[in-house]
């Protein structure tokens, strides 16, 4: 099977079928990776400048805009005139807006219960070296943050690569949601008394972390220790050319980033019961594996 599904759309506020956004939903829903090789996000002449690794915290790697905190984090404390900060920071916002306007187009409901997240700048090349195997994002894996429980609310992504120099964004994409779960998370364990409530005290996690975060954890940490896994595992190697969009559901698609630089990237949450199939939430799927609910039914 062809994880990658392509379109043609060439505007970002583009005008779509009803016939072909059922195409989009359905394919995103059951954990394809939409692909949109003519949606480029054009930077301005002045922003050029801007696609160099030199503007980044070598830290954080990304250079991001959050919608709620406002201003960019991740920038390289000395550099730049306040005029280049808002500069940088009116790029990342219009491909905020620009992303959007996108999910707006193309998958209209989904509007009512979208939240915008963060949005940020990639201007480094992919790290090869990563400090742990838990921070290697060249490993497949599913994304789950020790930090920030999204309490089984879903990750959808738009990515899009702006490389000036002909580079490709490359990543390896894996076997469906479900067929790593079967063997993974029989290995997973529940959550301590406590555990949770104590992590939210002392700020491990920005709120409280569910059994379901919990679960999607362990198997992001197995997947990324499991070598065997990493090589053996049903995979296809995929080049994002510069110009590309792409659309992931992130905490679904097993994905890890080979090679690329120079990447801009969306994220939006939404509840798994605002999705068109909901029982493709990884939610449902180790819900109905475990036989009892993950989170608390709010
Ligand atoms: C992630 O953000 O989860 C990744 O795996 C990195 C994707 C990329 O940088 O291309």
């Amino acid at each position: 099977m062809n994880i990658i599904k392509t379109f043609n759309f060439n505007q970002w506020d583009t005008t779509v079928d009803s016939s072909v956004r059922d195409e989009v939903i359905d394919a995103l829903e059951h954990g394809h990776v939409i692909a949109l090789p003519q949606l480029e996000f054009k930077l301005l002449p002045e922003e050029q400048k801007f696609l160099s690794p030199d503007w980044a915290d070598k830290k954080s790697k990304n250079i991001s805009l959050r919608p709620r905190a406002g201003g960019v984090s991740g920038l390289k404390g000395a550099i730049g005139s306040e005029a280049d900060l808002s500069a940088i920071q009116a790029m990342i916002q219009r491909y905020a807006d620009q992303s959007l306007q996108l999910i707006s187009a193309i998958l209209p409901s989904y509007m009512p219960n979208l939240t915008i997240a963060n949005t940020s700048f990639r201007p480094l090349e992919v790290e090869t070296r990563a400090s742990s195997y838990r921070k290697d994002d060249t490993r497949l894996h599913s994304d789950a943050f020790p930090s920030n429980p999204t309490q089984g609310t879903r990750l959808l992504r738009v990515f899009n690569n702006v490389n000036p120099y002909g580079k490709p964004r490359v990543w390896r994409v894996g076997e469906p949601f479900d067929k790593m779960a079967e063997a993974y998370l029989p290995k997973t364990k529940a959550l301590l008394p406590m555990q949770a409530w104590l992590m939210k005290q002392l700020h491990i996690t920005k709120r409280t972390r569910t059994e379901y975060d919990h679960r999607m954890l362990q198997l992001h940490d197995q997947l990324k220790a499991d070598m065997h896994y990493q090589q053996h595992a049903p995979q296809q190697s995929v080049n994002f050319m510069p110009g590309t969009t792409w659309i992931v559901y992130s905490d679904q698609v097993l994905h890890a980033a080979m090679a690329g630089q120079y990447m801009m990237e969306q994220t939006f949450s939404l509840p798994a019961n605002a999705l068109k199939w909901p029982e493709t939430a990884p939610l449902k799927v180790l819900e109905k594996m475990l036989n009892k609910p993950l989170i608390n039914s709010r």
